[in-house]
């Protein structure tokens, strides 16, 4: 596909190739491998199956469920780096309630009993977020 640009009121043509295209491909392409050589499709699949209905979530069953109990602590790291989605080094209750949508974008929110609760079990120094070490220690426990 190529564009046709009209330089300086028409008078001279240039032709350029489009080769945006190739770029966009392969942004889409890394948004839907977020968790691409950590978590297996089937695994994820699986645990949010598990939790569909409301109030349903149990931490402990996800992170057995999806395999991420049993994942290096760099693994594990990578994942909070996933739903840290603001980057602030901390994951938030708002970030929390979308837990569920990181590993995949048509699962539904946490109820606020379930982030509440999900909260208390992370915040063991109670600052109101989870930071890196809080994650990794209950990914574990
Ligand atoms: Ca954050
Ligand atoms: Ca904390």
């Amino acid at each position: 596909m190529w564009y046709i640009i009209k330089l300086h009121g028409g008078e001279s043509h240039q032709q350029l190739p489009k080769a945006s295209t190739v770029l966009l491909c392969n942004s889409q392409a890394s948004i839907k491998m977020a968790f691409s050589g950590i978590l297996s499709d089937s695994d994820i699949a699986a645990a949010l199956q598990g939790c569909q209905a409301a109030d349903s979530f149990n931490y402990k069953t996800f992170f057995t469920q999806t395999g991420l109990k049993s994942k290096s602590a760099d693994q594990v790291k990578q994942v909070f780096e996933i739903i840290d989605q603001d980057r602030s080094g901390f994951v938030e209750e708002d970030e929390l309630k979308l837990f569920l949508q990181n590993f995949s974008a048509g699962a539904r929110a946490l109820t606020d009993a379930e982030t509440k609760a999900f909260l208390a079990a992370g915040d063991s120094d109670g600052d109101g977020k989870i930071g890196v070490d809080e994650f990794s220690a209950l990914v574990k426990c």
